[in-house]
């Protein structure tokens, strides 16, 4: 059975906590707290280790789901997580202050997952804040990672459905990126 590894990541309360418990087929082992800046992001806990599930693509793939906390203060996670996973999910909230900065700040600490082609952004919250649009997403990273395949698409993580689109697109961009530096002759 083919396995992937695929790491959620991305600001406080952009969903990637509730993106792995829509999509995981196994109960989520969750390492949630009591959120102690509700003034940053009003919810009740957030992510202070990490979030793990499991879910089967088509007949034989196996993805492992990792979730990584949204809190800048925890970031020393974001490299452990980073080191396992084949692809990164990269969920941004679009009613924060400026999530077009986010975006950027975020794929700045991921360069190995950016340079091999191994990721998509999901803009979650659509639904509260409208603006900025996908396009707009789109024009911004073609612009900090000129050359790259990056898809955007708009994302409820509350919606299995809308997840498992995400990432079946996501592991096809991580198997398309694998199989082509195979491909890539050994330079002398
Ligand atoms: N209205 C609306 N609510 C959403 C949407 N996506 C997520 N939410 C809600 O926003 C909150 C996101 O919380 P989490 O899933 O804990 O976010 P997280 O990214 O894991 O956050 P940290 O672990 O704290 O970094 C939850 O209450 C979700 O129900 C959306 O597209 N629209
Ligand atoms: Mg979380």
């Amino acid at each position: 059975m083919a396995e992937h590894v695929i790491l959620f990541a991305g600001p406080m309360g952009a969903g990637k906590t509730t993106a792995i418990r829509s999509l995981s087929e196994i109960e989520v082992v969750s390492t949630e707290a009591l959120n102690t800046e509700r003034h940053v992001v009003d919810k009740a806990t957030t992510t202070v280790g990490l979030d793990y599930g499991e879910l089967t693509l088509g007949a034989d793939e196996k993805v492992r789901l990792y979730g990584a906390p949204g809190q800048r203060r925890f970031a020393f996670m974001w490299d452990v997580l980073a080191q396992r996973a084949r692809g990164l999910m990269l969920l941004v909230n679009n009613d924060a202050p400026d999530p077009l900065e986010s975006t950027r700040r975020f794929l700045a600490q991921f360069p190995a997952l950016v340079e091999k082609g191994a990721v998509v952004v999901g803009v979650s919250r659509t639904d509260l804040a409208r603006t900025p649009l996908v396009h707009e997403y789109a024009r911004a990273i073609a612009g900090w990672h000129p050359g790259r395949t990056i898809p955007v698409f708009t994302a409820d993580p509350r919606s299995a459905s809308h997840m498992r689109t995400l990432l079946m697109a996501l592991v096809a961009n991580v198997e398309a990126a694998e199989l082509l530096s195979e491909q890539q002759p050994e330079v002398a």
